[in-house]
């Protein structure tokens, strides 16, 4: 009889954290089966997976897995390795991290971004801890998932913790689901499900997004089609139609808020420009109306009013926001137009409501679990994490401007590079010709360590490739993503595959030779390192178990009841005199004085603006170019992770998704090859000729793995080759979602 064990799927960076019960028979998985509890009490749901962890075998014991180190024979990036012992390939690194240090500088060492494991024991965290106990690395500042939003939030409200917890939506008589798509992107294991719970209480759901997606189909009452990068001049002129029928929450304003018009502005800025001057073109000689929007937007000017009436008037109203409207060009100002809107509907602090922007979930933002304590980096420098290619190629010259945090001034390039759980470099990162260059120039990054389960095309350009086991195959303790109301233990399954370790046991060993290696362990192994963090846990939640008494319940999940659902700054909103924001004004600052004192009106205004992208169907570019593109997440990976999952290849084939009167225009048929390109390269895909793409988009779904051909044409079907490394104004965050390209039909060559 097989022995089954409730674990937690391996989540990756995948949106959720779900459970699994694995059945292990002779020291193999047998079979995955999903949380097989009863109980559906929204204060404890369960925590049902997805495609994904259902499909999760056939990457456990795909026949690609790494089973043993590997070193680079060929040229950097030509793929071409020979098998060495542990012994040879620890020793390799660590004199490289050595010799880098000695002759550059901590500053030198960077462990990219990189997300494929959250298990405590296995991730990039481990690699950070090393490199710390050594004396420090140039460090990453903020994400590539919501940079924009998690710098643009606080501008508004002094905190990311600006959203109710889940059992609250239920209370909502209309969701806006803003380019946000739970049915997919999952966004906390159980979001698509609190969503319906709340429709089938009443609330009436519209999904605004350029594609039809599954949240729209499943989810929703109405789907908005949009064109992508526009959604500020549709908020806008919501807000519009709200001052012009006089829908605002008038009060709310005057006792709250910062900016709205002439008589909330700060004393010392009367003069400047409001937000109700903006949005009423007071100054520009442009009213905002749906009818300037219209043109910008594609969405008629009958929904606009339709919808801010809607949004003004349908009572408590939740207007959340996905990220991928925000991984753009100018992505702060959708952030803080989204805020603006939930503030002047006077949905602040309310039952039912939500201030938008992240949305952490009061009380404490889903921090409730700790991770892996990593101490602390004595090399002070950040950068932002998608701006490593240019602290490869000029770090000295990299300033705050660029985003540098900690320092003045970075002390060296980057030159080398230990890569674990990420496949940021040529991949995930925009503009991958670019990337592939830089790394393939040996006198620029001098050594690239990449710690992987699988050859990805980042590991194809390492110097030492170094296989890490799976979280099955070791001990681990994971928590809930964004939402963070479960801890989920994962007992080691099996042994670890071939002579694949974990990325704990890798990072100590290597701490070992550096000299660091007690500084690193204090002296456990994985399990009692997950004994350990439970210990931590148990200060702030007495009933947390021990390792022990955690396995032999065999519980999997560790939960904690949310009978009284949190509603984020309700203190504020009932005395803002006693409860202050901590915005330098202590309001909800329509009008940041912080944002108007950088000077940068343009890019950075003091109130939330459409500003036209650098890449736009409204641009020159557009004559060559004249589609916009998309890299949604898709259901069938974890960006680039299971792109080689055959069992999910095979129910989600990899597409480049086309309008049909798009498609038609050019000739091309749903199937068809086609080649998407632009300046910065090109793939060929089969396309997805569908109305569930809007027309003048394309999407690429992103994290297919890059397979370039002779002539540098990608045949995986890697988004990234197309995408621009231009990095948003204010919180330096990636924008690949702003790109233009061109489609045509592929003629066999
Ligand atoms: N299945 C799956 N789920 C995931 C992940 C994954 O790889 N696969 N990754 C996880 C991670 S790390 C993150 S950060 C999140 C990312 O989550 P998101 O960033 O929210 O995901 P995206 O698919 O990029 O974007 C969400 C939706 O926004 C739409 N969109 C794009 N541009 C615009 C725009 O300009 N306006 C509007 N209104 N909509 C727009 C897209 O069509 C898409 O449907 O997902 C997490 N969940
Ligand atoms: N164009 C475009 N690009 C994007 C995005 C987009 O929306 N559009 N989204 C961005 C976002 S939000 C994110 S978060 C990034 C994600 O980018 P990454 O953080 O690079 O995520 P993955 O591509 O999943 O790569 C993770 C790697 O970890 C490996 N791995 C899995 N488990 C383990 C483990 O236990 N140990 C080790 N050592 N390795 C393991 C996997 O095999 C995989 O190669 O991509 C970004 N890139
Ligand atoms: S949502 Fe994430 S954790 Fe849950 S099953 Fe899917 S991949 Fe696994
Ligand atoms: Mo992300």
């Amino acid at each position: 009889m097989p022995k089954r064990v409730r674990t937690s799927c391996p989540a990756h960076n995948c949106g959720g954290r779900c459970l699994l019960v694995a059945e292990v028979e002779d020291g193999r998985i047998v079979r995955l089966d999903a949380d097989d509890r009863v109980e559906d009490d929204p204060a404890r749901p369960r925590l049902v997976p997805c495609v994904r962890g259902r499909a999760y075998l056939k990457r456990q014991y795909h026949p690609d897995r790494l089973t043993h180190p590997l070193k680079r024979v060929g040229k950097r990036g030509e793929g071409r390795f020979e098998r060495i012992s542990w012994d040879e390939a620890l020793e390799i690194a660590s004199a490289e991290i050595k010799r880098v240090r000695d002759t550059y500088g901590h500053g030198a060492l960077f462990v990219p971004y990189g997300t494929g494991a959250y298990s405590n024991t296995n991730g990039s965290h481990l690699a950070r801890r090393l490199l710390y106990a050594y004396g420090g690395c140039l460090d990453i500042d903020n994400s590539y998932s919501w940079a924009c939003t998690n710098v643009a939030t606080p501008t508004v409200y002094g905190t990311c913790i600006t959203g109710n917890q889940r059992q609250d939506w239920v209370n909502s008589k209309l969701i806006l689901m803003w380019g946000w798509n739970p049915a997919e992107m999952i966004d906390g294991t159980n979001s698509a499900w609190f969503v319906s719970r709340a429709r089938a209480a009443g609330a009436r759901v519209v999904c605004i997004d350029p594609r039809k997606t599954l949240s729209a189909v499943g989810l929703a009452d109405e789907w908005v089609p949009i064109r992508p990068g526009t959604d500020v001049a549709l908020m806008t002129a919501m807000a519009h139609v709200m001052i012009a029928e006089d829908l605002v929450d008038r009060a709310f304003l005057t006792s709250h808020c910062l900016g709205f018009d002439a008589a909330t502005m700060p004393p010392d800025l009367a003069d400047e420009e409001s937000y109700e001057d903006y949005v009423m073109g007071r100054r520009d000689g442009v009213p905002k109306t749906p009818a300037w929007a219209e043109p910008i937007t594609g969405v008629p000017r009958k929904t606009t009013v339709r919808l801010a009436r809607e949004y003004a008037t349908a009572g408590p109203a939740l207007l959340y926001q996905g990220y991928g409207m925000q991984r753009r060009a100018y992505g702060e100002q959708v952030v803080r137009a989204g805020c603006v809107l939930a503030a002047i509907t006077g949905n602040v602090g309310i039952a039912g409501g939500g201030a938008s922007g992240l949305g952490l979930p009061a009380p404490d933002g889903g921090t409730r679990w700790l991770g892996f304590p990593l101490g602390e980096n004595p090399h002070p420098a950040k950068i932002p994490v998608a701006a490593w290619t240019e602290a490869v190629l000029r770090g000295r010259e990299l300033t705050r401007d660029d985003g540098v945090r900690g320092v003045e001034r970075l002390a060296s390039d980057v030159k080398l590079i230990y890569a674990v759980a990420s496949n940021c470099l040529v991949n995930q990162h925009m503009h991958v010709n670019r990337s592939a260059r830089i790394l393939e120039d040996e006198s620029l990054v001098e050594c690239l360590i990449v710690q992987d389960q699988f050859l990805t095309p980042t590991a194809r350009f390492a110097d030492l490739v170094l296989p890490a086991c799976t979280a099955f195959e070791t001990w681990g303790l994971q928590d809930g993503w964004k939402f963070s109301d479960e801890l989920l233990l994962m007992p080691q399954l099996v042994e670890p595959l071939g002579e694949s370790r974990s990325d704990y046991r890798i990072c100590a060993d290597l701490a070992e030779r550096l000299g660091v290696g007690e500084a690193f362990t204090e002296g456990r192994d994985e399990r009692q390192w997950v004994d350990h963090i439970l210990t931590l846990y148990r200060d702030r939640f007495p009933d947390v178990p021990d390792v022990d008494t955690f396995a032999e319940s065999n519980a999997g999940v560790h939960g904690l009841t949310v009978e009284e659902p949190a509603i984020a700054l309700a203190d504020f909103r009932r005395d803002p005199a006693a409860h202050p924001l901590t915005t330098p004004s202590g309001k909800v600052e329509i009008f940041s004085p912080a944002l108007h004192a950088l000077g940068r009106p343009d890019e950075i205004p003091a109130v939330p603006k459409y500003v036209e992208e650098w890449e736009s169907p409204f641009g020159k570019e557009a004559d060559r170019f004249p589609l916009q593109l998309l890299g949604s997440h898709t259901l069938a990976r974890v960006h680039s992770s299971h792109a080689n999952n055959p069992c999910l290849q095979e129910a989600f084939p990899h597409r480049a998704h086309l309008n049909p009167g798009d498609a038609e225009a050019r000739g091309i048929r749903d199937g068809d090859a086609v080649r998407v390109f632009n300046e910065r390269g090109a793939l060929v895909i089969p396309c997805r000729v569908t109305n569930r793409v809007m027309p003048g988009v394309v999407d690429v779904p992103q994290g297919a793995w890059w397979m370039p051909d002779e002539q540098g044409v990608d045949r995986g079907g890697a988004v990234n080759v197309l995408t621009s490394e231009r990095l948003s104004p204010l919180a330096h965050g990636c924008a690949a979602h702003t790109a233009m390209v061109e489609v045509r039909k592929e003629t066999a060559s």
